[in-house]
């Protein structure tokens, strides 16, 4: 089985149900083996919107990247997620961030995720739930490293976690 780490993030309605929800139903389809706490963070890419929570997870499965794409946009997609706009709110938000040591570039999917590097609300609940030496298969960068001196961190703060009975 693989191990792949799901970025998620939520910045429109109940967002902590949100991401309740979005594991629930990422659980039927895959092994869901750890999720980070729950972080809220200042929004990136687009400053006029509400901060996002956002949570890292961790899960095993023999389904191949492209496969897995299209099931966490349908996920996305059942849940109301509409075109929006780039960088704009989202009611639910799944990045493919890792899928084990693979690096792939494709027209509809890049792996690692291209932007995780820049992106503290990813880095931080990463470390948090990744082996310490874990390897940027691209770059080839311990994460731990690219995670300590990546910008933004002050927008990033751990607000809870959530219960079993909440996914
Ligand atoms: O790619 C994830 C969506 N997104 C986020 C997010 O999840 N969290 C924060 N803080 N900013 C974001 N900008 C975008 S786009």
């Amino acid at each position: 089985m693989k191990q792949v780490y799901l970025g998620l993030g939520t910045n429109i309605g109940d967002r902590q149900s949100n991401l309740a929800r979005a594991l629930k139903l990422l659980g039927e389809r895959l092994k869901i083996e750890k999720v980070s706490s729950i972080y809220e963070t200042e929004p990136v890419g687009y400053a006029d919107q509400p901060q996002f929570l956002n949570t890292v997870c961790l899960v095993k499965t023999n389904i191949g990247p492209l496969q897995l794409l299209s099931l966490v946009k349908g996920i996305e997609a059942s849940m109301g997620r509409d075109a929006g706009f780039p960088n704009g709110p989202r009611i639910i938000d799944i990045d493919i961030i890792l899928y084990s040591d693979m690096s792939m570039i494709d027209p509809e999917l890049t792996i690692p995720h291209p932007r995780m590097n820049e992106r503290a609300f990813v880095l931080i609940p990463l470390m948090e739930i990744a082996p310490a030496d874990l390897i940027h298969p691209f770059t080839l960068e311990r994460l731990c490293d690219v995670a300590a001196r990546v910008g933004g961190k002050e927008g990033v703060k751990k607000v809870g976690r959530l219960e079993v009975g909440d996914v």
